[in-house]
Parts: C-alpha cells; sequence; structure tokens
C-alpha cells in the first residue's frame, strides 16, 4: 500500500481536531487532500490499484467527521470521475481537474450567496449569528457594506467559542459587532430583524443541522417572530436524506467543556457534548443558495436538479456510502 502524503495526513487530522472547520471550509480541504494525494501517488501506474488507494483516501478523510455532508459530498464529486477512466493517467488527470473545480466553483457559489442573501435584509437591520459560518458572514458583511445592517449580535458559541472567530472577523470589516453568551440570546431576540447562520447540512425535507444552539436560536427567532435565513451552498445537501438515512449527529469530547481533572473529581457526573442540532422547516424562512433563495421545502428540488448526478451514482437502492462502488471497483 501507497503511504498517504504527509500533508493529506495533515488535512486529515487537522478537521478532526477543528484546526480546519466549518463546512465549506473542510469541503475545500478535502478537495485539496484529494488532489495531492492523487498528484504524489507514486504506486504502480495501474488503474485498479490508483482508485483502490484513492477509495482510501476517500475513506480517511470522510471518517474525520460525521455531521457535515459537505465532506463527503466532495470525496463523491471528485472521485466518481473514477467510473469512465480508462487508463491510470487518465484517472489521475480527472481527480485533479474535479478537486479544482470544486474549490473553484465553491469559492464562487459563497460569493454568489453573499450577493444573494444581502438583498433580503432591509435597511438598517440588526442581525443575529450564530457560531462561525463563512456563507453567513459573507451574507452579513455584504448586507452592512450595502447599508442595510447596523448592528450584529454574534453568540460565543460554546464550548468551542467560534464566535471568536465571526466577530474578529464582522469587526474587521467595519461591522459594528456585539458579542452574546448564547444564553443571552431569548432576551435579545426582540431587538433582532434578522438571524443569519450557516448549515453543515441540509435534509432533503429542508431541516437544517448547523452547530449546536441553532435550533435553540430560530425557536427563540420563532416566537419572536424575527425571520431566520439559512446561507448554504448546493454541496451542503443531503442526497442520502433522500433515501431515508439520517443525519450522524457529532458528539465530541466531554473535555471541550470541563477539565479532565474535573471529570475525574466528578465521577458520578457524565458530562455530554452533542455539537449539532437539528432546526426543523417551520423555523426557517428561507434558504440561500447560490441558485437562489428558496423555501426549505422546496430542498428536495436542489437534491433532484442540482446533485441528481450524485444519486446516480449512489445507486438508489443501496443507500449508504460505498466509496468502492461510487469508483466502479
Ligand atoms: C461549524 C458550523 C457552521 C457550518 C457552516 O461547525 O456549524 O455554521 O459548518 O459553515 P464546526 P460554513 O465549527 O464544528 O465545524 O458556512 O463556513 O461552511
Amino acid at each position: 500500500m501507497n503511504m498517504y502524503p504527509e500533508r493529506v495526513l495533515e488535512i486529515a487530522s487537522g478537521i478532526r481536531e477543528m484546526k480546519i472547520r466549518g463546512a465549506g471550509r473542510i469541503a475545500r480541504a478535502t478537495a485539496e487532500a484529494l488532489k495531492i494525494a492523487a498528484l504524489s501517488y507514486n504506486g504502480v501506474e495501474d488503474l485498479v490499484l490508483f482508485k483502490k488507494y484513492m477509495v482510501e483516501v476517500g475513506e480517511l478523510l470522510i471518517s474525520t467527521r460525521p455531521t457535515a455532508i459537505s465532506l463527503p459530498n466532495t470525496v463523491v464529486y471528485v472521485l466518481s470521475s473514477l467510473r469512465n477512466s480508462s487508463s491510470f493517467s487518465e484517472a489521475r488527470e480527472s481527480v485533479v481537474k474535479r478537486a479544482d473545480n470544486f474549490i473553484r466553483e465553491s469559492e464562487e457559489a459563497t460569493k454568489r450567496i453573499s450577493l444573494i442573501g444581502a438583498k433580503r435584509i432591509k435597511e438598517n437591520s440588526i442581525v443575529l449569528t450564530h457560531c462561525h459560518s463563512t456563507a453567513a458572514v459573507g451574507v452579513i458583511i455584504e448586507a452592512y457594506k450595502q447599508g442595510r445592517v447596523v448592528r450584529v449580535y454574534s453568540t460565543e458559541t460554546r464550548p468551542f467559542y467560534q464566535g471568536r472567530v465571526t466577530y474578529t472577523q464582522l469587526a474587521k470589516s467595519g461591522v459594528p459587532v456585539v458579542q452574546i453568551p448564547d444564553s443571552a440570546v431569548r432576551y435579545i431576540i426582540n431587538e433582532v430583524d434578522y438571524v443569519v447562520v450557516g448549515a453543515d447540512t441540509v435534509t432533503s425535507n429542508g431541516a437544517v443541522v448547523n452547530k449546536i444552539g441553532t435550533s435553540q436560536v430560530a425557536l427563540a427567532a420563532k416566537e419572536a417572530r424575527t425571520r431566520v435565513y439559512v446561507a448554504a451552498e448546493s454541496y451542503k445537501f443531503s442526497p442520502l436524506t433522500l433515501i431515508g438515512e439520517l443525519v450522524t449527529i457529532e458528539y465530541r469530547s466531554p473535555e471541550e467543556i470541563v477539565s479532565r481533572e474535573w471529570i475525574e473529581k466528578h465521577p458520578r457526573v457524565k458530562v455530554l457534548n452533542p455539537v449539532f442540532d437539528v432546526t426543523p422547516p417551520e423555523y426557517i424562512d428561507a434558504i440561500i443558495t447560490e441558485y437562489g433563495v428558496i423555501p426549505p421545502q422546496a430542498a428536495v428540488l436542489i437534491l433532484v436538479e442540482k446533485l441528481g448526478w450524485a444519486l446516480d451514482v449512489l445507486g438508489y437502492s443501496e443507500g449508504k456510502l460505498d466509496l468502492k462502488r461510487i469508483v466502479a471497483l
């Protein structure tokens, strides 16, 4: 077996340890890792062996974090090109091309979402965001530049404090930003005109899986009649949910919440650290994609029209992600 290149291992552990985080960045890093793996393959120049190697690299990357569908969607998109390759060099070239395409298109998608989303925010609005989402921050900064945003509340997002990245980015762009603890959302929500958040996975029925606490924010917003917008590129929609698969919610180490010492001192206390939750479609006003603004109930259209190719390669009947099958091994 070909050893994985150092940089590929670095990207995999970077995703696992959340040095690379956020569904979009994870997806782009995944595409980059697949490209590096293909370019640095130095085994026998044989199509089948190369496909096996790429499947192993894909599986390694997919194993790093379970919730964001952007990660397996990227692997499927890049590696499904291997199905029709007829030689080793053609196969290698196709992986590199698809990886480059994905990175370019995903960056363009985020820019389009900023422009489309900004238009949905009226002048002099107050916005609240949760966690750190490149797509959501893009919408907010663009809306601010267009004179639509006067203040942003940004939650800390415990226990990992992704909110610190958000308010640093917003402040750098000149956006007046106020940091609040997660628990202050309901207290502040009556001042807020729009909630804008990102997504790790959008299901076929329009539910949005995003950072833990998002569903509480949406619940408070619904009660206060504050609009909730989700900024999500199409590769965050999950083809697997069309065939009934559920989204796995990641649980991380309790040590992100309390110290090991504390845990040892309190052996009768169990500390749970679920890091994502599910916001039902009824709590979401619109999902902003690079193809336009859709009601969450139209998620299935994005899946069928824009990710139909993924359904073909996944095979409707079997459901589970099987990379060997996807690359026709
Ligand atoms: C990040 C998170 C973000 C989405 C969307 O979770 O929930 O809201 O991934 O982000 P984590 P983006 O920090 O655990 O990865 O718009 O950047 O893709």
